[in-house]
């Protein structure tokens, strides 16, 4: 339609960034350039911030962890083509780790993407994002910029969580349209995440079930931190006497260090347990998909999922409890009141917890000649009991599993790892989005092969000048440092010895530390979260020390018939 003249004008830029406002964002995360390096100009000259990276795929991670954290879909921004397929790694993790995360990117002209005439960054951007997320959704018309942005905020947030592309043609930015109609199209959407209440029937089923339990256990997943009804879930626990394990993600949603907390004697109480309720957490990879040996003698489970068709997914779930997590949870709590505790269970779980942690806290003191995954962890864990409210970070094998296995975590959604899919390069995204959304000191407990892929995003850190602390456990390669060189080659497993991660952080503008010793570790981080500054604790791990793939070395494929 033809504007008259002197009418006041919008255009799809505005109306973007308008319509994001309006829906609560403040904080994008991205990488700019054609078409969309306008957005991030124009973003941070309204007061909002935009937090620019070194590759797409970080500011990603970063989106889709701020969204975790928040309960407000994370938006990442980013260019055509290969900018918008790096992004995509991100989105299609958020996706599979159940995380509130808005994508956009700009595109190439569709009259000749459609055509294949070779546009520059030409890609069909909104069929290859299709099956990588919840909703993959293009919008043509300026007038259409408000319902798009509110149907991706309803998709990402409503049932369970996951991630959206919305794709904007380059010319659409510039289109105008009379900014008295555009203001009328645009809108906040009432009630994106609606309560699911639970049917009486089922919340029945379930309490008998329970109520019937010898050895019943409660397993904790990322979907019951991401609730925030952290008060809810501790009062289930304690008001039934039923033990506990977190997922990893969900450690300290429930302290730890709580009496209840059984993680410390997890084989004994996935094997042994005989209704187990599991809150948020799905019976995937991680927990052996509820069969075989890991899970012992047989058992009934309870379980709590807003997806209705996870039920089943791997084993038949006796009691299946559809519903948003407080409202399952507070249901259960009504049914359950009064329950007798199983306490002989609790006593037996408590005896073994106490002999495994006895074990383990000779390992974390003793010492070696060259630092080693426990003494080098446990002096990590000794300085991070006084901070219980920074974020921690962590990825790699063995640094991902020994440092889970030894940090406690106190409060909920203080832990950010390599989630659902075991993905490396999480790290650095993970730490400033962890930074900026907490307004809390971050510690990211890195291997130095995880650390490596999004390693130039440490210069992202020191340039917002995050509250970071980056721990490398310098072992010289994947999973070990010391495997042998074939000849002439160096070893596919190894990095250069002579890296020096403390002297990175110095060139980028950190403060950089080696640390060869538990003492000397110690005092690097407590000096680093006293100061606030961006830092590299460089910590050097006894390049032995290390096992191929951490624990899950059972998925490890090798040769049958070995070398040839
Ligand atoms: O009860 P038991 O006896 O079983 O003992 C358990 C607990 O009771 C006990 N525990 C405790 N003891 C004492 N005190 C306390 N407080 C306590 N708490 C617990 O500890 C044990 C273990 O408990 P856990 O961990 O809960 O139980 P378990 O049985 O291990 O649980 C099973 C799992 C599956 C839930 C758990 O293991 C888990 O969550 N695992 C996640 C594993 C994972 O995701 N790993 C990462 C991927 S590995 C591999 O893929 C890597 N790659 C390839 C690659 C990837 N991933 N991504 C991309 C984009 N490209 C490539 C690469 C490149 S890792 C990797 C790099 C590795 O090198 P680095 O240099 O980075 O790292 P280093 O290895 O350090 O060199
Ligand atoms: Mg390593």
């Amino acid at each position: 339609a033809v504007i008259p003249e002197g009418v006041e004008l919008t255009d799809g830029f505005h109306l973007l960034m308008e319509s994001l406002e309006m829906n609560g964002i403040t904080n994008i995360y991205g990488l700019l350039g054609i078409p969309v390096t306008e957005i991030g100009r124009m973003w941070q000259a309204r007061g909002n911030k935009f937090f620019s990276f070194r590759n797409e795929q970080n500011a990603g991670y970063a989106a889709s962890v701020a969204g975790y954290l928040t309960k407000k879909p994370g938006v990442c921004v980013t260019v055509s083509a290969p900018g918008f397929l790096n992004g995509l790694t991100a989105l299609a993790n958020a996706t599979t780790n159940c995380f509130p995360m808005i994508l956009i990117s700009g595109s190439s002209e569709r009259e000749i993407v459609d055509l294949q005439q070779g546009d520059y960054e030409e890609m069909d951007q909104l069929n290859i994002a299709r099956p990588h997320c919840k909703a993959s959704f293009r919008i043509n018309r300026t007038e259409d910029i408000g319902v798009a942005v509110v149907r991706a905020i309803r998709t990402a947030l409503s049932g369970r969580p996951g991630g959206v592309y919305l794709d904007i043609p380059a010319r659409l930015f510039s289109t105008v349209m009379s900014a008295e109609e555009g203001a009328k199209t645009l809108f906040v959407p009432v009630d994106p995440a609606p309560e699911q209440i639970p049917g009486p029937s089922a919340v029945a089923r379930a309490v008998e079930l329970i109520k019937g339990a010898k050895k019943p256990l409660i397993l904790l997943g990322k979907g019951a931190a991401y609730a925030q009804c952290d008060a809810d879930i501790k009062a289930l626990i304690e008001e039934t006497g039923i033990p506990f394990t977190p997922m990893s993600m969900a450690k300290g949603l429930v302290s730890d260090t709580h009496p209840q907390c059984a993680a410390a004697a997890r084989s004994m109480v996935l094997q042994e347990s005989d209704v187990v309720v599991l809150i948020g957490a799905r019976l995937n990879w991680l927990l052996a998909h509820g069969k075989g040996k890991t899970w012992g003698v047989a058992k009934k489970f309870v379980q709590i999922d807003i997806q209705a068709n996870e039920m089943d997914s791997n084993v038949p779930i006796a009691a299946p409890l559809v519903g948003d997590v407080a409202s399952c949870v507070n249901a259960l709590r009504a049914g359950l009141k009064g329950m007798t505790k199983p306490t002989e269970w609790m006593g037996a779980i408590a005896e073994r917890v106490t002999t495994t942690k006895g074990k383990l806290a000779s390992k974390l003191t003793a010492a070696t000649p060259v630092m080693n995954y426990f003494n080098s962890l446990g002096a990590i864990r000794d300085v991070l009991k006084n901070y219980p409210d920074i974020t921690l970070v962590n990825e790699g094998a063995n640094t991902l599993d020994n440092a889970r296995m030894v940090i406690d975590q106190y409060l909920p959604r203080k832990r950010v790892d390599t989630g659902t899919w075991g993905v490396m390069g999480i790290g650095m995204g993970s730490a400033v989005a962890a930074a900026v959304e907490t307004g809390k000191p971050v510690v990211a407990i890195c291997g130095d092969s995880a650390f490596g892929f999004s390693a130039m995003e440490y210069e992202t850190i020191t340039r917002y000048n995050l509250p970071v602390t980056v721990i490398i456990m310098n072992n010289g390669g994947i999973y070990r440092g010391d495997e042998a060189n074939p000849e002439h080659q160096f070893s596919c497993m190894l990095f250069n010895p002579n890296t020096k991660y403390d002297q990175f952080s110095v060139a980028l503008g950190g403060e950089g530390v080696r640390a060869e010793t538990p003492e000397q570790l110690a005092k690097a981080l407590e000096a680093s979260l006293k100061s606030g500054k961006p830092t590299i604790i460089d910590a050097i791990i006894d390049p032995a020390a290390g096992v191929e793939s951490g624990r899950i070395g059972n998925l490890n494929i090798v040769s049958t018939i070995g070398k040839k």
